[in-house]
């Protein structure tokens, strides 16, 4: 070890070198050796928790033409670079040691081979920069959830995303002590051009499970870049799964029922999908819009968001929409927007923000005009649809007060919603458990969108929204949903909503105000306050119920041809739904749990009972007289 302490001591400042030292985590000191060794950086910044710091890194950013001040103070603008938009699946790949396996459905890299190639992309790629060590902690400080993180980058950037999304953990890893249990990730832009990175054939992002580690190089979109967003998902997913917790894709909101009650749910949506703007229901409380760690404690089940900032979609955040949002975007606080369009005032743009764009400006394309094209010929948006804001979400009018509670908050009910044109009604409760967990999250589907890089609207399986970042073999997963309720007494309830039904000419059923009364019937099912008609698959609302609902909460008049049209049983689509998930489970998915195909078989069974009995379209009033 001691020349590991050489090699930073020749390295670091004093200051720098004595504030890695007061973290006596020999562990982490051999990570960030290695890393300069590796990396080859000018210079060495070791992050604390102090306000100091976090303002060095964000002037750096300024700095080194990572983000552009904008006119409101505390804004800044990123820009990424014109093919690095989006997370890159393809690229992002779980290193293996030869002879294990996580199934076809994982995209994997034999160990030794990939630890050799991002390394050598790795390879000096600091030259020249400053590396910054910063430490973050998942989840609420001083809990049984906490999860002690470094991250080690060159992008100020990335950095400051980080001490928005995060709460600061230098001082949480100092009582770590030396313990080996945290969470690393070591990022670098690689070169750049025009502050973007340039080599993107060699971006690549390598998950190490055995080490807790992962590699992240040649790219700056967030989604590949930031390691505690979606890069130590896919290690908490694999933690997990050891210690029997669930690390989920799912937001954590508290729904304000009557009397002042708060009931808490967590929910699961495909990137894209509706995830935060339901998080940031009117009238409701956030506890966070991405990423939920759920643990167990006396039979009650409790969540936490691991994050302390939204790092959301923009397009489409209006004052209509959501005001909340809008407001703190158009407030001094900090904020990092991305892929937006800049005005020659230094103003922010974006996709259906509610006002006319300007015709130019500067984006992610560079200069930018209206109708510029890229060189396929495509035109170039004003904004990126996939663009981005960043914020605090203490810096929310709406912020629950259990937010940073290090018991987390106990769950009533768990959402699950995918962009569904065809199939699911808006709402629905599962009989129990089990069925919520397998006919709601095991065969969740979604219509892909701008989040990753792809073609967009094509129909995906997607289990419990969460198959992007699967560690573990995909029916281990399942089981360990199935599993998690064991010894609760009350399990939550689960839910499916879809807020993209449409009718025949292609028109959405709903509008966007609407999935506030989903939630709210929801909240009222948790709490026994209102019945359900029963359903091949469940228990969807009752007309007058609605009705009170879109009353009270959203002032419309909820008519008896919405309900009909919206909550009409289609029983030849929840077949073929069946069958396409069931045919993915047989074909690639080789530990399914028996229990599903089960179940596939008896809803299979009643969805054809109940269309031989009323036909194959099935309007909510005949369900109720039965
Ligand atoms: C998502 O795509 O699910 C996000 C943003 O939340 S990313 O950081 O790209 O994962
Ligand atoms: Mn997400």
């Amino acid at each position: 070890m001691s020349n590991v302490k050489e090699l930073l001591k020749e390295k670091l400042t004093a200051e720098n070198y004595d504030r890695l030292m007061a973290v006596d985590n020999p562990k982490m000191h051999q990570f960030v050796a290695d890393a300069i060794e590796l990396t080859g950086p000018a210079s060495v910044f070791v992050c604390t928790d102090s306000d100091e710091d976090r303002n060095y890194i964000r002037e750096l950013a300024i700095k080194n033409g990572e983000e552009i001040p904008l006119d409101v103070p505390g804004h800044t603008c990123h820009f990424d670079g014109y093919h690095d938009q989006a997370r890159d699946k393809a690229r992002t790949k779980y290193l293996l040691l030869s002879g294990s396996d996580l199934g076809a459905n994982l995209n994997s890299i034999e160990k030794e081979a990939g630890t050799e190639e991002v390394r050598s992309f790795l390879k000096n790629s600091m030259t020249g920069r400053e590396m910054l060590v910063c430490f973050f902690c998942l989840g609420p400080i001083d809990s049984d959830f906490s999860t002690a993180c470094v991250q080690i980058t060159d992008s100020p950037y990335v950095a400051h995303s980080e001490t928005i999304l995060y709460r600061s953990g230098y001082e949480q890893f100092r009582k770590i002590g030396s313990s080996p249990e945290f969470f690393r990730f070591i990022h670098s832009e690689g070169k750049l051009e025009n502050a973007v990175s340039k080599n993107i054939a060699q971006r690549r992002v390598y998950i190490d499970l055995e080490e807790n580690l992962v590699y992240s190089v040649n790219t700056q979109y967030g989604g590949n870049t930031i390691g505690l967003k979606k890069l130590a998902l896919r290690l908490a997913i694999n933690k997990a799964s050891k210690e029997g917790w669930l690390a989920e894709h799912m937001f954590v909101l508290g729904a304000h029922g009557p009397g002042g009650r708060v009931t808490y749910f967590t929910g699961a949506f495909p990137s894209a999908c509706g995830k935060t703007s339901t998080s940031m229901l009117p009238g409701q409380t956030i506890v966070g819009d991405d990423i939920a760690y759920l643990r167990k404690k006396d039979g009650r089940m409790y969540g936490v968001n691991v994050e302390k900032g939204i790092f959301g979609i923009i397009r489409e955040v209006n004052p209509k929409n959501d005001p909340i949002i809008y407001e703190a975007l158009t407030s001094p606080y900090e904020v990092i927007f991305s892929n937006v369009l800049i005005d020659g005032d230094k103003k922010p743009h974006w996709l259906g923000m509610g006002t006319e764009l300007p015709t130019e400006g500067t984006n992610h394309a560079g200069k930018w005009h209206k109708g510029k094209t890229d060189s396929d010929g495509n035109e170039i948006t004003a904004s990126h649809k996939n663009a981005r804001y960043c914020l605090n979400i203490p810096d929310l009018s709406n912020r629950d007060p259990l937010l940073d509670d290090p018991n987390g908050v106990p769950v009533g009910g768990v959402v699950y919603g995918g962009r569904d044109s065809d199939t699911l009604v808006p709402v629905e409760q599962s009989f129990n458990w089990a069925e919520g967990i397998i006919i709601k999250g095991a065969s969740l589907e979604s219509e892909t969108t701008a989040a990753t890089l792809g073609k967009e609207g094509v129909r995906t399986f997607n289990l419990m929204s969460n198959l992007d970042f699967l560690s573990i073999p995909l029916g281990r997963y399942i089981q360990n949903n199935l599993d998690f309720a064991k010894d609760i007494e009350n399990p939550p309830l689960v839910f499916s909503v879809n807020y993209f039904l449409k009718d025949k000419d292609g028109e959405y059923l709903n509008g966007m105000a609407d999935k506030l009364v989903w939630i709210l019937w929801a909240e009222l099912r948790v709490n026994g306050d209102v019945d359900g008609i029963e359903t091949p698959t469940g228990l969807i609302p009752k007309y007058e119920d609605l009705q009170k609902l879109f009353k009270e909460h959203l002032d419309a008049q909820y008519t008896k041809t919405d309900y009909v049209q919206q909550f009409t049983f289609r029983i030849p689509e929840n077949l073929a739904k069946l069958d396409r998930v069931e045919k993915i489970y047989k074909e690639k998915v080789s530990d399914t749990p028996q229990i599903l195909f089960d179940t596939f078989a008896e809803v299979r069974k009643r969805l054809k009972a109940a269309g031989d009995k009323y036909g194959d379209y099935i309007s909510p009033f005949d369900l109720a007289a039965n």
